[in-house]
């Protein structure tokens, strides 16, 4: 993490949050950033300057080094791509981009989310006495999300053959989500060899400690 750069990214950061995966993605790519912690608990996601910045009130957002501020996990790691190319994120006319966009979106709107459902109920319903019907549901979707991933896996250990793109540090980091992480691993060899890969990059040794 760059301090002192002049003109550095700035990640709108919480712990544990779908910020791990940029910052994976920025030292990978070994780009300077700052991290900003949002402190979520007293609500300042909802202040008025946040909200300026990130519209939907949420994390992970990223502050482009010209001033704009975008959120949007899929969209940061996309543009991240397209201003520091590198063979993380396939390029447009790259045979693997299709496979790559596809999975991208479908991680980010679709387990990321049930992650959501599974330790927010609230955010979706009033009734105190539904949540853990909520919570089992999105316990169960996962379980199916994962698997579904399991079956696209397409290269070894990596996501796609042409070895480790961002596609791998998101799944990463929605493997460290789960409560069950063993064994939603034990049943799904492709992610777990594509986890043990990701888990002993340097990145994610710097970066992995800081979300406890
Ligand atoms: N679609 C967004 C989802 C981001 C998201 O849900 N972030 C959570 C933290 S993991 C958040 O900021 N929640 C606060 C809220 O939604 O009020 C993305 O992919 O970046």
């Amino acid at each position: 993490m760059a301090e002192s750069d002049t003109n550095p990214y700035t990640l709108y950061w919480e712990a544990m949050s779908g910020a791990m995966v940029v910052e994976i993605l920025l030292d990978e790519i070994g780009v300077d950033y700052e991290r900003h912690a949002v402190d979520m608990a007293a609500g300042e996601h909802r202040t008025e300057h946040f909200l300026a910045l990130n519209p939907t009130g949420q994390v992970p957002a990223l502050r482009l080094p010209e001033g704009k501020t975008i959120g949007e996990s899929a969209t940061i790691a996309l543009v991240l791509g397209e201003r520091h190319p590198s063979s993380f994120v396939p390029l447009p006319g790259e045979a693997d981009r299709p496979d790559f966009l596809r999975w991208l979106i479908y991680m980010a709107a679709s387990p990321y989310m049930t992650f959501v459902q599974f330790n927010h109920p609230d955010r979706f319903l009033d009734n105190h006495e539904a949540y853990g019907a909520l919570i089992e549901n999105a316990r169960i979707r996962l379980l199916t999300q994962f698997s579904a991933l399991e079956a696209a896996i397409s290269g070894a250990p990596y996501f796609l053959p042409r070895g480790p793109t961002s596609l791998d540090f998101y799944l990463y980091m929605l493997t460290e989500f789960s409560d069950d992480r063993q064994g939603l691993l034990r049943k799904r060899p492709k992610l777990a060899a594509l986890h043990d890969a990701i888990s002993s990059r340097d990145s994610v040794g710097r970066i992995r400690p800081r979300h406890g």
